[in-house]
């Protein structure tokens, strides 16, 4: 059995009112078919002329192998001139290789003039533009942003399929503690092993050219390249005081917790973890287990 997936709705940024009472305010994710239509990046940014402006540069990366439990960094499995990285990616075969992480407008500062600042909402934080790269075939894991700021999510070249689950379902996907992780398989979810998954309801959408995606904050993603391409991602800060505190909890205090645990209790505290991330789940189930009844 798949996991319950919904289309996620798709308007125009012309439905102002709409996106702000219906999607922003509600915490909805929705797919923004021309959010970036009058930006010179809708046309600027195609590999070729991407290619000309930053391809001399070096770039690392990532290939699909999740994060290793018990490392607090990420490796790097190769590093590449950035313009071959784009005739690669540009080829349409497997490249299961992801660029994250990489600060391409510290560079190319000329780039940022090729983004608007858009008015769907307030608050847009112009001077945290990010991009990300894969080549067909590569994966995001399921995770969801520690900073808890609202993302929206553009797609310059090729397409991803993206699966999207809400916050209030995080015990339900086994979300390991002090991370925001959870090693459950969005494919073919393992029912017996992870039975609190029949309960989760979750969004799926095909992203593609010109596309953005609106993912609320603290909403899980899981992300599939279909075609090489790239994205960049603007965030609004989180409108409630006490999120953006636990956002910066997770950044300051959680995930150094965690870096310090991984490093002197290596096995210890994966298996406290991961223990706690069974406890939580079942007693999860149980509530929506209530809630369920309670609808039939
Ligand atoms: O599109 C990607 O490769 C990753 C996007 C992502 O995780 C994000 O915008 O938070
Ligand atoms: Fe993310």
């Amino acid at each position: 059995m798949a996991l319950d997936l919904v289309p996620i709705d798709r308007i125009s940024k012309h439905d102002k009112a709409l996106f702000q009472q219906s999607y922003f305010k509600n915490h909805q994710p929705a797919v923004i078919q021309d959010f970036c239509h009058d930006w010179p990046a809708y046309k600027n940014w195609s590999f070729d002329k991407l290619k000309e402006r930053a391809g001399h540069l070096t770039v690392d990366l990532y290939n699909n192998k999740p994060a290793d439990p018990d490392k607090s960094t990420m490796f790097v499995d190769e590093r590449m001139n950035f313009g071959d990285y784009l005739d690669k990616i540009s080829s349409n075969q497997q490249v299961e290789l992801r660029i994250f992480l990489f600060n391409i407008f510290k560079h190319i500062p000329s780039l940022k003039k090729d983004i608007l600042k858009p008015d769907l909402v307030d608050g847009f934080a112009m001077s945290l533009p990010f991009m990300f790269y894969g080549g067909a075939g590569s994966v995001v894991h399921m995770h969801y942003d520690i900073d808890l700021s609202h993302v929206f999510l553009t797609q310059f070249v090729g397409r991803k399929r993206v699966v999207l689950f809400a916050p209030e379902y995080t015990p339900l996907l086994y979300r390991l503690p002090f991370s925001v992780i959870s090693y459950m398989n969005v494919n073919k979810p393992d029912y017996e092993k992870y039975p609190a998954l029949q309960h989760v309801k979750g969004y799926e959408c095909t992203l593609d050219y010109g596309e953005t995606l609106y993912i609320p904050a603290g909403y899980w993603h899981y992300i599939e390249y279909i075609d090489g391409g790239y994205a960049l991602s603007l965030r609004v800060l989180n409108e409630s005081w006490l999120k953006r505190i636990e956002g910066a909890w997770n950044l300051l205090g959680e995930m150094r917790i965690d870096n310090f645990m991984k490093k002197y209790f290596t096995q210890r505290w994966f298996r406290y973890k991961n223990r706690k991330a069974f406890e939580n789940a079942n007693e999860a189930m149980k509530h929506f287990q209530k809630v369920e009844n309670v609808e039939i």
